[in-house]
């Protein structure tokens, strides 16, 4: 939770997409913006290559002579450094400096540094516009790293963190139209038998209508069972077809704002590699049982397709603060959210139809209820470590869809977005 988005990142997007639009200009070519009291503030990209290592020191100069106020830094591996392997840096600095000495104080910094750039203010952080755009939503972040968290059930099982290594590779290759990796690569699979077989049984007590439709269309129609699991591939057929949702892989947990960008175009952002062996019935982190269990069959309902489209569609373009308060939304509906039916409490959140834990406990009587109601449950904490205290539960699906477009629609962006199922692409109104 928390999660800020890197400014660096903004840089790349920015480039990457050569929408540099461009922002309010003055001394001459630099984007300058938030003039007050004699001073402006300046987003400047530049590299330092190998052979101007002392040129880190040299640019700390340049501030201190213009007397700037260094505001935030942050430095990447430059893009040279990937293909030749040396080790060139790339900064981004946002300083304020005296308004007339702009110009100088850049022509200054081109002496010592490399590709000095100064970039306009974003006052709409980048999304994407077409669903190939998808490719550049990739920020992962990086938590239950199997390589890197001594907590991970899977930290000391060298064959396991192979395999998610290998896995992992595979979905950052992936490229829109390209679904060539798209499969489910189970080695380890032996453990996925006992949590489809566990989980099946409490299904028709716990789940909603909804999913055990959903789930009974999988095993007739994809492949779904005990003993066979369908390669990601098909099931993104089956889905489309359905409500025209597909999936994508990915190497593990996005930055909330590109998860829930691609939600958008029904495009779901899926892991491929399974839990450890050791820990079936609960998994902090997405895997391929939560998303197959937990997901699928919940995307191929109608209604709920279209609630999952419009947190996306409400998520672009949306301030740091409002994507925090989404993906809380996100969290207690789509993963962990419970509803009225014929009376009695079922589950429709993903993280509690993947895990046999978890469902039986979120249907006891031990956690707290509350009624789903946007404005509060936005703002709900939670941790994703363990179970849930408290689930907020939703009179129906109708019901939570008009709550949460409500909710959308207050959320305040300076252009409206709608989007267009044939070019799958965004039509953006009203931009400034
Ligand atoms: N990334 N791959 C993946 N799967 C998720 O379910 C997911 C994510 N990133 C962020 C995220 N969920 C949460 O922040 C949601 O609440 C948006
Ligand atoms: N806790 C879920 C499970 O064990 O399947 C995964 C949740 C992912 C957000
Ligand atoms: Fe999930």
């Amino acid at each position: 939770v928390g999660r800020k988005r890197s400014l660096i990142e903004d840089a790349r997007k920015e480039r990457a997409s050569g929408s540099s639009s461009p922002g309010p200009s003055r001394g001459g070519e630099n984007f300058v913006f938030e003039e007050k009291e004699g001073t402006v503030t300046l987003n400047i990209l530049f590299a330092l290559s190998h052979e101007k290592n002392a040129g880190f020191f040299k640019t700390g100069k340049v501030f201190e002579t213009f007397e700037a106020k260094l505001l935030h830094i942050e430095s990447r591996p430059g893009r040279k450094s990937k293909n030749s392997g040396c080790d060139d840096l790339e900064f981004f600095m946002r300083c304020e400096v005296h308004i007339s000495d702009t110009d100088i104080f850049i022509n200054s910094l081109k002496r010592v540094a490399d590709d000095v750039r100064t970039i306009p203010e974003e006052k709409v952080p980048w999304f994407p516009r077409k669903i190939r755009d998808l490719d550049k939503c990739n920020l992962l972040i990086t938590k239950y790293d199997p390589d890197m968290d001594q907590d991970h059930p899977g930290f000391s099982d060298p064959e396991y963190r192979k395999r998610r290594c290998f896995i992992a590779e595979l979905a950052a290759n992936y490229r829109h139209w390209n679904d060539s990796v798209l499969m489910t690569l189970l080695l380890l699979s032996f453990n996925r038998r006992e949590v489809y077989r566990t989980l099946r049984t409490i299904y028709p007590d716990l789940a909603c209508r909804q999913f055990l439709g959903g789930l009974q269309q999988l095993e007739r129609e994809c492949g779904y069972g005990e003993d066979s699991i369908p390669q990601l591939r098909e099931v993104s057929a089956f889905l489309r077809e359905k409500t025209g949702f597909q999936l994508r892989p990915v190497a593990g947990l996005l930055s909330a704002r590109d998860f829930l960008a691609s939600l958008a175009f029904r495009v779901f952002q899926c892991t491929q590699y399974i839990r450890h062996a050791s820990a079936p019935m609960h998994s902090p982190e997405p895997d391929c049982c939560h998303e197959l269990l937990g997901h699928i069959p919940m995307l191929a309902d109608k209604e709920f397709a279209q609630f999952s489209q419009e947190i996306g569609l409400a998520s672009l373009g949306a301030s740091d603060e409002d994507i925090e308060r989404l993906s809380t939304l996100y969290w207690f509906t789509v993963e962990f959210g419970l509803c009225k039916q014929n009376g009695t409490v079922k589950a429709y959140g993903a993280g509690l139809l993947s895990s046999y834990g978890e469902l039986i406990y979120a249907l006891s009587n031990e956690p707290e209820y509350k009624p789903f109601n946007p404005e509060e449950t936005a703002i709900q904490p939670y941790q994703d470590q363990t179970f849930q205290p408290v689930y907020f539960v939703s009179e129906s699906f109708e019901d939570a869809k008009i709550k949460m477009r409500r909710y959308s629609s207050s959320i305040q962006r300076p252009f409206s977005v709608r989007y267009d199922p044939f070019t799958c692409s965004l039509e953006v109104l009203d931009q400034p």
